[in-house]
């Protein structure tokens, strides 16, 4: 079952025009919230908290006082808006729905820089409160994933699985296998033990399971949704997981001796673990989509993984899910 990514969250800036206005005092008398950016050590964004109603323009005047930072809003199509020191920015936007937004640096400004957010509060129109919206769980909830298990597999394959391979003998899988929802809810390694067993395909060697497995995976993404993860991937998650997805982003070492970082700011053991090595194949294919998707959602526990589900719209953080799978199978990509 493929859920549609419900409805996008309308934002609109009207205007985003940056301007050099070298003398302090002159705005600040003026129109509009002066928001400040630095980077997250020295205190992220202040005000971190904001207000508006529904309808109503929230005029934001953006400057950095270090480094140049990037604005953005979560879960919104809206492009990011650079963020100067010694310059304003003028930001205008318009909510259409109550709730809270998360605003965000897009810039990779420091080792902390993910964690440089804020809140806008939207409000309902007086007299128009009522109950939010009901939200579905995130699909590791509604399992009960405990994301946090360590997981590994007890099968390897001995060379990288292939879609390509796998493709040929595709119409000997059972029905039941292919639909989106056994994808979603079982790792590589439940499947390879499932298709195993299977009396149809007890000819083929362990090495075309696994070739099975990758088309499989490869059948539940689209061309345009790896690259939508690829593009992702590359912006928010590289600097610590690695271009290749080895686990050595440029912030990896960093993240592994927080103790030795005494200009982080941070607490010694808060970011105590490496970055997953998505290469890894015992590790990763005995994790389910659902199960990746959690720790994107959600975020590790204290690790330094941080947690992008106000980032994210739910059909983005599928589309991360489904690039991270590059890291494990050869998938047909145009
Ligand atoms: C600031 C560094 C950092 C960034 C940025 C980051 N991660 Fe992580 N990630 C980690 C660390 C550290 C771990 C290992 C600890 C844990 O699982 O909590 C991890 C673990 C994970 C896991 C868990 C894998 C498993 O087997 O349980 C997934 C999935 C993941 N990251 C995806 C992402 C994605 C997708 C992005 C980008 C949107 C991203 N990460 C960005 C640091 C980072
Ligand atoms: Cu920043």
């Amino acid at each position: 079952m493929r859920k549609e990514w419900l409805a996008r969250i309308l934002i609109v800036v009207l205007l985003a025009a940056a301007v050099g206005i070298p003398a302090l005092g002159w705005w600040r008398g003026s129109q509009g919230v002066l928001l400040h950016a630095r980077m997250a050590e020295t205190g992220g964004w202040t005000p971190e908290n904001l207000t508006v109603a529904v309808g109503q323009p929230l005029h934001l005047r953006l400057t950095s006082d270090d480094v140049t930072h990037s604005f953005a809003i979560g879960q919104s199509d809206q492009p990011s808006v650079d963020v100067h020191p010694g310059e304003i920015t003028e930001v205008t936007l318009v909510f259409d729905k109550p709730g809270k937004y998360t605003f965000y640096c897009t810039r990779w400004c420091s080792l902390n820089h993910w964690r440089m957010r804020g809140v806008i509060e939207v409000t309902a129109p007086h007299g128009q409160e009522s109950t939010p919206e009901a939200v579905d769980p995130p699909l590791y909830v509604r399992l009960g994933l405990d994301i946090d298990a360590q997981h590994a597999t007890d099968v390897l394959p001995a060379e990288t699985p292939s879609a390509i391979r796998g493709k040929g003998q595709g119409q000997n899988i059972p029905a039941a296998y292919l639909t989106h929802e056994y994808y979603l809810t079982h790792s590589p390694a439940e499947f390879w033990h499932a298709l195993r067993a299977e009396p149809a395909l007890q000819q083929l060697p362990d090495q075309g399971i696994w070739d099975l497995v990758a088309w499989v995976w490869q059948r539940n993404t689209t061309p345009q949704e790896l690259a939508e993860g690829r593009q992702l991937y590359a912006i928010n998650c590289a600097a610590c997981h690695g271009e290749q997805g080895q686990g050595n982003g440029v912030f990896a070492d960093d993240l592994a001796q927080p103790a030795a970082d005494e200009h982080s700011g941070m607490a010694a053991g808060e970011m105590t673990t490496r970055p997953t090595d998505f290469t890894a194949a015992d590790h990763i294919l005995a994790a389910s989509p659902a199960h990746l998707q959690g720790k994107i959602i959600r975020g590790g526990m204290g690790t330094g993984m941080p947690y992008w589900g106000p980032i994210f719209t739910e059909e983005q953080t599928w589309a991360l899910v489904a690039y991270l799978w590059k890291f494990q199978f050869e998938m047909e990509e145009p």
